[in-house]
């Protein structure tokens, strides 16, 4: 389906699908609203958050909706169709086997585990059960621009792809972040960008960190630039700059042997950031109206999928794809320590 259908009703579907959303801090609140106001044949039954009280007030706006204090009793809720779970990546894997223990859909913002083994324990959790249950919601699939480049790239437009270029830049983080935030958090999506849009597997991390910005708290290592190695041996550079003080910008700019291609740029625009988020034109202020359209067209493929039966979007991060990440991501937080020595992926056999 392009991203300009709206949904077709299906009249041989179950009424609109049951949501229970469990968090509902920044990302969380954000997927409530889009269910409650843009979301097709869904709406939101069940809200859990560990502020309670937020909870509340916020089920309180959404007819229908009530608030659950305890994450896994609103899980397993009998007027709950499907979880989405925004709650701390800490506490995903575990909400995401609940889930599954009941053969219940579950939409799974990234990432899908902070330890490898526990992310894999999801997968072989799935795969015993015999059907996809699981998304990631690793939105960046969702959004057109990157959807086109990887098409460019499967018709071989670009010749062969030798290297990837990231930037991410945020105007801030929260202060919690310490350098292995910025990589399960942040770097977490260029990791699955880069699979999704070369279909390899990242196997090298290497970790080199510039003197600070300014605007980095103590002890952060903002900027800080990763190098992605990839199976058949292309490079990946990824600048992650947290505390820009300006706006949000994500680019790839993917080389390849006969051309390049460059997302995230406002054509025919200057574009840069000063304080503010100016210069020239604007950037946005965050990720949610970045990506807000790859937010919805996320939630809307995973709700029709669901309601089909199907479990999953064909397009979605899937469990071993969140697997994938969190061992990328292990491998990146060992190389903060090596002193810009390359650290090598350790990646289980796929199920
Ligand atoms: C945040 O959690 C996200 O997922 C955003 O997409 C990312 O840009 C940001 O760096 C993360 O902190």
């Amino acid at each position: 389906m392009s991203q300009e259908e709206a949904p077709m009703e299906d009249t041989t579907l179950p009424s609109d699908l049951r949501v229970a959303v469990i968090g509902v801090g920044t990302m969380g609140a954000d997927h409530v609203e889009r269910l409650a106001t843009r979301t097709k044949f869904a709406r939101v039954s069940v809200v859990n958050d560990f502020d309670t009280a937020k909870a509340a007030r916020l089920a309180a706006t959404i007819p229908g909706c009530r608030a659950v204090e305890d994450p896994f009793e609103a899980i397993t809720a009998d007027d709950v169709d499907a979880v989405l779970l925004a709650s701390p990546g800490r506490f995903h894997a575990e909400q995401v086997l609940a889930a599954l223990a009941i053969g219940r859909p579950v939409l799974c913002e990234k990432p899908l585990a902070l330890d490898p083994a526990d992310a894999l324990a999801v997968v072989r959790r799935e795969a015993e059960i015999g059907r996809p249950l699981v998304s990631v919601g690793f939105m960046r699939r969702f959004d057109r621009e990157h959807e086109e480049l990887r098409a460019s790239i499967a018709a071989g437009e670009l010749g062969t792809p030798l290297m990837v270029h990231c930037k991410h830049r945020n105007a801030s983080v929260p202060a919690s972040f310490d350098d292995r935030m910025m990589v399960y958090d942040s770097a977490v999506h260029e990791v699955d960008a880069v699979r999704y849009l070369l279909g390899e597997e990242i196997v090298t991390a290497t970790v080199v960190t510039p003197t600070p910005g300014e605007n980095a708290p103590a002890g952060l290592h903002d900027p800080m630039l990763i190098l992605f190695g990839t199976g058949s041996g292309r490079v990946v550079t990824d600048e992650l700059y947290l505390n820009t003080a300006a706006g949000y910008e994500v680019r790839t700019e993917v080389v390849g042997s006969r051309g390049t291609a460059t997302i995230g740029l406002e054509v025919g625009r200057i574009t840069g950031q000063l304080p503010g988020g100016r210069w020239g034109g604007s950037v946005h202020a965050d990720f949610r109206p970045r990506f807000r359209d790859a937010y919805d067209v996320q939630l809307q493929r995973w709700v029709d999928a669901v309601r089909r039966g199907d479990g999953v979007d064909p397009t979605s991060a899937t469990a071993w794809d969140g697997y994938a990440a969190a061992a990328v991501c292990e491998a990146t937080a060992r190389a903060l320590d090596t002193d810009g020595a390359p650290v090598r992926v350790e990646l289980e056999a796929r199920p």
